[in-house]
């Protein structure tokens, strides 16, 4: 068999393994508004995309970037959450967008803004570098402080991944750092190859997420590779059950592509998971699709190779052989809102923030609340999953003091919205995103209203039925996992998916195909009804969806 002829992304990131490309050389072109279509690919890995303001049309339309952060279980200090508030005011366009992988990005930021703000980020001891492109990705953990004392341990290990795992090429230092481009006729670049990930990186991304049963919060089994830790019986830390092969990208009319649930392939020590995370990267590194980057992700190679080659396979990477995986069992997901007590007798406080976007607005200016909050009690911030904000160690006696200036700003503890709300995502798709095909954060919370009204005329308000939205079928809010999913197929048309679970366990069933937006709520209110009607007591939306309606689909 002749091998596959590699993607030009394969050729590119050979052509230059430092991933230095010209990007210095323009950005030091003021009169340059855009890169090059190379350096635009070399940019991912510096955690930068350019875009277009999709708002604007015609012949006015300008260049803009969004910059994301890469920021292991979405920790931050206080100074550092201060110097991103402050990068937005200035560069960006006044927002911070909490993602689905715990980070922060900042959209809108002009060319002549980008090396300032890239730079101030590093300044505030933070980076971008692989928040983007074919290398490990932003490492996610449970944020909320833990009540059982695991939580710490992951995250330190969360983070140790993520150093382990993290490109070794001097060119973002050089350019972002030093303001320079790399001196590639230096013999410490030419030829570069990275310890890790050689001279062409991985085929595609790669995700990791560390989970604490019996919380999903996530999303465990949509990643490429799973940590899922089990406690001993005193409930100290025992290990991990490793799940692998997880993802939700598709195409719309690919059946090649689908989303996949990660399988669980074995259990292993707490002091063999960095070598383990290595373990699995390189066989996505060595086994993923180089030749198309539609099937390139770690998922198609466990679905098309199966679970016992690969454990057969990373036991021989590593050395040493897994144990069967543990029983364990997830039971929920989702972030805690409001006050709780952590185990160390502080408090930390669950902020829900609508589509993830941290910004002022007529009545609610929330982006100025977090900063007086953070500037005057200098708590923990802690991004959520769900693209949430946890603000965390504040002592008991300030409760009140935070409480009360964030409602002075229209940010009302008690008015954090229904549970169908807080239980919703959306992706960021229009304006800025190049992919969405149809809107999702700016439409998703007025669909939630309508959405809240037709469960309240079938009697069943104040439900916390997982509803995700997203603009295109990549799934950047995991939209296969939710009980209502919303996928856009063209503007103002989605598919709406249903059936997932409250563990985020299940995959969710396309139920419905090019629905328009204004059709949605008259779609589903039938639903609504006959899950009001036929529900067994305390049955949730989507279990009542596999029980009764895939069973008709499918008797
Ligand atoms: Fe995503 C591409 C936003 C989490 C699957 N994603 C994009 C891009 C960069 C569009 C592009 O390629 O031009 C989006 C930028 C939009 C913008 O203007 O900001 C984008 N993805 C996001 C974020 C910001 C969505 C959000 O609302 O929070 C999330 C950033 C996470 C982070 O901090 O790292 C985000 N993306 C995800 C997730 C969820 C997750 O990782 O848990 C997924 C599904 C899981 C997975 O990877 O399978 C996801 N994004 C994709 C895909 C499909 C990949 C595939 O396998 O086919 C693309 C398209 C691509 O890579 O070609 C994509
Ligand atoms: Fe863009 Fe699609 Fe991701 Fe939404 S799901 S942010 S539209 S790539």
């Amino acid at each position: 068999m002749t091998p596959a002829t590699p993607s030009p992304n394969e050729l590119l990131k050979q052509s230059c393994p430092t991933l230095a490309g010209t990007i210095a050389r323009t950005l030091a072109d003021a009169q340059a508004d855009r890169f090059s279509d190379d350096d635009q690919q070399f940019l991912k890995f510096h955690g930068i995309y350019q875009q277009r303001d999709r708002d604007v049309r015609g012949p006015e339309k300008k260049h803009i970037f969004m910059v994301r952060l890469r920021l292991p279980g979405g920790v931050m200090t206080p100074a550092q959450y201060l110097a991103c508030d402050d990068l937005a005011t200035r560069y960006g366009n006044g927002t911070l967008r909490v993602t689905s992988r715990q980070s922060f990005q900042f959209h809108g930021v002009v060319k002549s803004n980008l090396a300032a703000l890239v730079k101030g980020i590093n300044d505030a001891l933070l980076t971008t570098l692989a928040a983007c492109g074919d290398n490990n990705r932003n490492v996610i953990a449970p944020p909320a402080p833990a009540t059982n004392g695991l939580g710490q341990q992951v995250r330190e290990l969360a983070r140790q991944v993520a150093l382990a795992l993290a490109p070794r090429t001097r060119a973002y230092h050089a350019i972002w750092i030093d303001g320079v481009q790399l001196n590639l006729d230096d013999p410490a670049n030419k030829g570069f190859s990275d310890p890790l990930y050689g001279q062409t990186y991985l085929p595609r991304k790669f995700k990791i997420a560390f989970a604490i049963p019996p919380l999903n919060d996530v999303d465990v089994l949509a990643n490429c590779c799973g940590f899922i830790a089990i406690a001993d019986a005193n409930g100290a830390l025992a290990g991990f059950n490793l799940a692998a092969g997880g993802g939700m990208g598709r195409s719309h009319g690919n059946e090649a592509t689908y989303p996949r649930l990660a399988d669980i392939i074995g259990f292993l020590t707490p002091d063999k998971v960095v070598e383990v995370a290595r373990g699995v990267l390189t066989i996505h590194r060595d086994f993923g699709d180089r030749a198309n980057r539609r099937h390139a992700r770690l998922k198609y190679v466990l679905a098309e190779r199966g679970v016992a080659w690969f454990r057969e396979e990373l036991e021989r990477r590593v050395g040493f052989k897994l144990e069967p995986a543990k029983p364990c069992q997830f039971d929920r997901q989702g972030d805690a809102f409001g006050w709780h007590q952590q185990a160390d007798g502080c408090w930390f406080l669950g902020l829900f923030v609508e589509s993830g976007r941290i910004k002022d607005e007529d009545g609610r200016r929330m982006k100025t609340a977090l900063r007086q909050v953070v500037e005057m009690f200098r708590p923990e911030i802690r991004l959520t999953p769900a693209n949430n904000v946890i603000l965390a160690n504040i002592a008991a006696d300030q409760r009140e003091a935070v409480t009360r200036t964030l409602a002075e700003h229209g940010v009302r503890l008690d008015h954090q919205g229904s549970l169908l709300r807080r239980a919703s995502m959306a992706c960021v798709s229009l304006p800025t995103c190049g992919l969405g095909l149809a809107e999702s954060e700016r439409y998703l919370p007025g669909l939630i209203t309508r959405l809240e009204a037709a469960l309240a005329g079938a009697g069943v308000s104040d439900e916390a039925i997982t509803i995700r939205m997203t603009g295109c079928p990549n799934g950047c809010a995991r939209p296969y996992m939710a009980e209502i999913g919303f996928v856009g197929r063209g503007p103002d048309r989605y598919q709406i998916w249903l059936g997932g679970n409250e563990s985020s366990t299940r995959l969710s069933r396309l139920w419905k195909d090019n629905v328009k937006a204004s059709e949605i709520v008259t779609e589903l209110r039938p639903l609504f009804a006959r899950y009001a009607k036929e529900r067994l007591s305390g049955e949730r939306f989507g279990d009542w969806v596999a029980r009764v309606l895939w069973t008709e689909q499918n008797p």
